[in-house]
């Protein structure tokens, strides 16, 4: 297997090489971090204490000079490659026409150009409608004002493990304690969470797992209480849940039949990441609405709320919005990192990706059976760690093979509720032999702690 060549335009000014040449981190990175930990707020985290100065397609080039191979993509956010020429053009050309004006005193062409772009190329053929916000968080608050709007009621039904952001009713949303809920309540009301699918550990067919939920729902909230169902289609800081195949088609047919809106939350699983533009066409989903950001902008914060006109004009006149939604800037990059995906046909090559990486990761679970899993889709690959012989999640060893990972120059991030799961989403511009020699580091780490 070998990944599809990229357009001249892809490359980078950066030699896509590992190098190290101090520890990691390097004496200036330590600096930098004496200096963030005296002014930084300490509930910020660091997953890897290097301070980058420069990156460029899938290389981070760090303060002290270590070129890092980056397989996290700061979160599945620059798909399109750091710094891509095509996104670091379209910004420089808007910045130095004008940086703002708020889309909603004056609006400019660009916030409706990504709104185009977002109707075409979300699920359905349907006629929809989109506005854009700020961060994935926004987007899931806007989602589930407008689904309330059009539905006139008031519960939201979200999964186990789920993850849709910081602020307080995406934090209600959110299933995880420590470190996204943990003392910040009281958390806001009329959120109800529902079994998911996730077959490693129920066992359940995706009707089954699709029956339990429908069953609370209807037994527990009332379905015709609800006016949304929001949930990822592959889960992500929940640990790359795949559901078993049919899940996601009962969830969705159960909100059509019961007039709930189905929220597809596709903010790390959008834009070309799982081998598809977005994961739902994988089973042919069409989500009422749909929330993105991350890989939408190359790196420039942005989001979005695209979904069926109607649902999307619930919302009365001066409801949505926000100062610095659609920002110019951020929309350049947007149409920038469209345009790249389709130029370099990224949809492809991270189908291709995974493909180099399952069978490498299956290679490394042959020899070490702490690895009980190995899921995902596309460029959106993780590996759940165990007890070996038993389902019982390893967090120590998974912490361990990221800090050796971290140590060799390959930045990996971990996820799970359980912090259990590895989970890797490499730039889809990634070259084959920097992938490659990832996954030899994460192997090495593998064989050496477990
Ligand atoms: N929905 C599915 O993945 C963001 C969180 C990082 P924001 N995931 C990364 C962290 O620890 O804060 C995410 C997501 C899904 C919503 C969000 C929220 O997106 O842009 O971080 O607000």
């Amino acid at each position: 297997m070998s990944l599809p060549n990229l357009p001249e335009s892809f490359a980078s000014d950066i030699a896509q090489e590992r190098s190290l040449v101090t520890a990691i981190p390097g004496p200036k990175s330590d600096a930098l971090m004496k200096r963030r930990t005296e002014a930084v707020a300490r509930g910020v985290g660091t997953t890897l204490p290097v301070f980058i100065e420069r990156a460029g397609g899938a290389i981070l080039v760090d303060v002290d000079g270590n070129q890092l191979i980056d397989l996290g993509s700061g979160i599945a956010v620059t798909s399109v490659g750091n710094a891509n020429a095509e996104v670091v053009k379209k910004v420089q050309d808007q910045v130095a026409l004008f940086t703002h004006t708020c889309f909603m005193v004056t609006p400019y062409a660009g916030y409706v150009e990504v709104c185009e772009a977002l109707n075409r190329l979300t699920p359905g053929e349907h006629h929809k409608r989109s506005a854009l916000f700020n961060s994935g968080a926004e987007a899931v608050e806007n989602a589930v004002k407008i689904a309330r709007a059009y539905t006139k009621r008031q519960a939201v039904v979200v999964v186990e493990h789920a993850y849709h952001g910081r602020t307080n009713l995406t934090m209600a949303m959110t299933a995880k304690d420590m470190p996204y809920k943990h003392g910040f309540g009281p958390f806001a009301s009329d959120i109800y969470r529902v079994p998911t699918s996730y077959p490693l550990h129920d066992g359940l067919s995706g009707d089954e797992a699709a029956r339990q939920a429908i069953t609370k729902i209807v037994k527990e909230v009332g379905a015709d209480q609800v006016a949304a169902v929001v949930i990822e289609p592959i889960q992500g800081e929940g640990g790359f849940i795949v559901p078993a195949a049919g899940f996601l088609p009962a969830l969705s047919s159960f909100c059509t039949e019961n007039g709930i809106v189905f929220i597809a939350d596709e903010i790390q699983t959008g834009f070309a990441r799982t081998g598809a533009w977005f994961a739902c066409d994988h089973e042919g989903v069409i989500p009422d609405v749909i929330t993105t950001a991350k890989g939408i902008a190359g790196g420039l914060p942005l989001a979005a709320v695209t979904g069926r006109a109607e649902i999307m004009d619930a919302a009365h006149v001066g409801g949505l919005g926000g100062t610095y939604g659609g920002n110019p800037v951020a929309c350049a990059a947007a149409i920038g990192s469209i345009q790249a995906m389709e130029s370099g046909n990224l949809v492809t090559r991270a189908a291709a990706i995974e493909q180099v990486m399952r069978a490498r990761l299956e290679q490394i679970q042959a020899k070490v059976p702490a690895i009980a899993d190995i899921r995902g889709r596309g460029a959106m690959i993780a590996v759940e760690i165990v007890k070996p012989g038993t389902l019982e999640p390893d967090d120590a060893l998974t912490a361990a093979v990221a800090k050796a990972c971290h140590g060799q120059g390959v930045v990996v991030l971990t996820a799970g509720t359980y912090s259990n799961v590895l989970r890797f989403l490499p730039p889809l511009v990634i070259s084959e032999e920097l992938l490659n020699e990832a996954l030899d580091i994460i192997d090495a780490a593998f064989v050496d702690l477990s």
